[in-house]
């Protein structure tokens, strides 16, 4: 029975999805998306300058710091819920992520 419990666990894991966002016109493509837990999200920037990605979600808080053009930064996502990620540096971008 462990056997089969561990077997899943790596099976999930193996199934991860690397989810790409662009930062592009100072937005976030796409602005929402549903992801799930174990899946990462990779920000991309195709901006001609830097760009941030956070949230403030305590179950999946992650802040990418800042990002030059042309450097993607992943975050896993951790946990259920719906939370929304934000650009510290340009305050009007916006994603929702619905994590499941
Ligand atoms: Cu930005």
């Amino acid at each position: 029975m462990k056997n089969i419990i561990l077997s899943l666990l790596v099976a999930s894991s193996l199934f991860a999805v690397d989810h790409v966002i662009d930062q592009k016109g100072k937005t976030f493509i796409p602005h929402a998306i549903t992801v799930a837990v174990g899946d990462t999200l990779t920000f991309k920037n195709s901006d001609p300058f830097a760009h941030n990605a956070y949230t403030d979600d305590e179950a999946n808080e992650f802040d990418t710091g800042m990002q030059s053009p042309g450097k993607p930064v992943s975050a896993k996502v951790l946990a259920a819920g719906v939370f929304n990620v934000e650009c510290a540096i340009h305050p009007n971008m916006l994603l929702e992520v619905t994590a499941k």
